[in-house]
């Protein structure tokens, strides 16, 4: 609590300095009104100044001080006096005057920050635009040492438009877009966010017909199948990595850009990844449900698939993207998991779609690993 110092100078001489005090703290109570604090004795925190030790004026300077406290209650003291001595009654309070040091140096390293970030995207935008008309730009995560991307969501991204023969090039340098998600593009100098808007709008743009073949029964079940990959499986994946393993496996399969997300993107995961799984609602289940829920979802991918080569039959159409997007993770990043097992024991189908996706899609994978392999 503040001290007040009452913005009185007393030049009064007085024998007891605590009877004065009392009594002015008794009259400020009274008050109720005045901004007095009430020290841990119930009484006021008050501070006269210049009182030395003489008990002949001490009738004298109660009387005073009742006088001035009256007008000071009745507002009759300028307010300037008041404003001056609560500004130097905060000042001098050590705590208070380091929390404004605090704060003011929070502050211009936050604006310093904003600065800095601004000018770094001013710079990197003009690298973006500097593309070429119509090349896109992908901006995604840093690329894993035994898949091109732990995002499902890159890869479904970049599968599309290698798929559809759009030029792109990558950016990893400002993975997430405005909406705090990664991936996002600059097309032409414009920011789309979301996989599947981006998808969509690469579609028009390009006019692409990787979807023309299918039938409006295949389109329907496959958008339902994508909503379930991207709404549901992805949440399962998200809470095993970062919660059920702690990233430990995770940790293994890439090479982080920086050394503190090597050292505390795990750390980082765990709490924020329970505390999203439970918003979403898959962390409500346990562990072993979610197993359960993962070989439902396999076991439709595996009777949708059949005996086809891809999910669009004889040609991969927009949703095989986000389908080996999601099993590549269990067939390449994910060791030891649930979905690997799924993938390459229970549904070797699967895992044999996955090898032909790759190898159709991606004939430079290898080089795309971190490191770069032979
Ligand atoms: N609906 C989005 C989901 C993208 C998404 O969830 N991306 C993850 C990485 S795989 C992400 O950026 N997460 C950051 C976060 O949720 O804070 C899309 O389709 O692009």
């Amino acid at each position: 609590m503040t001290p007040f110092n009452f913005p009185i100078r007393y030049n009064a001489h007085c024998q007891n300095v605590c009877q004065v005090e009392n009594h002015l703290a008794k009259l400020i109570l009274d008050a109720g009104k005045l901004p007095i604090i009430a020290n841990s004795h119930g009484c006021c925190h008050l501070r006269c100044h210049n009182i030395s030790r003489s008990t002949t004026r001490n009738l004298k300077l109660i009387v005073e001080a009742e006088e001035a406290l009256r007008q000071f209650i009745a507002g009759s003291v300028k307010m300037n006096i008041l404003d001056k001595d609560l500004l130097e009654t905060v000042w001098s309070n050590d705590w208070t005057r380091r929390g404004i040091i605090i704060c003011i140096g929070v502050g211009v390293i936050i604006s310093l920050r904003k600065v800095l970030q601004n000018r770094k995207l001013a710079k990197l935008r003009a690298e973006w635009n500097s593309a070429g008309k119509d090349v896109v730009v992908l901006h995604q995560f840093w690329r894993g040492k035994y898949c091109p991307n732990f995002s499902p969501y890159v890869l479904k991204v970049e599968c599309f438009m290698r798929l559809a023969g759009i030029k792109y090039i990558t950016d990893i340098k400002e993975p997430m877009g405005s909406r705090g998600l990664c991936p996002w593009i600059t097309l032409n100098g414009e920011d789309i966010e979301d996989s599947q808007h981006i998808v969509d709008h690469l579609t028009k743009q390009f006019k692409v017909r990787l979807n023309d073949h299918l039938t409006p029964e295949r389109k329907a079940t496959l958008e339902a199948v994508r909503i379930m990959l991207e709404e549901q499986l992805f949440w399962i994946l998200f809470m095993w990595r970062f919660y059920h393993t702690r990233c430990k496996t995770f940790w293994k399969t890439q090479i982080f850009p920086t050394w503190f997300l090597h050292y505390f993107f795990p750390t980082m995961l765990y709490s924020h990844s329970q505390k999203r799984g439970r918003a979403h609602g898959i962390a409500r289940h346990t562990l072993a449900e979610q197993i359960k829920m993962t070989e439902k979802q396999f076991g439709i991918l595996n009777e949708l698939l059949g005996d086809g080569q891809y999910f669009g039959g004889d040609q991969p159409c927009s949703v095989d993207c986000i389908v080996f997007g999601f099993l590549a993770q269990g067939m390449w990043n994910d060791s030891d998991s649930h979905f690997e097992t799924l993938i390459k024991v229970t549904h070797p189908k699967l895992a044999a779609y996955c090898i032909r996706m790759k190898e159709r899609i991606y004939p430079d994978w290898k080089k795309l690993l971190n490191p770069p392999q032979e």
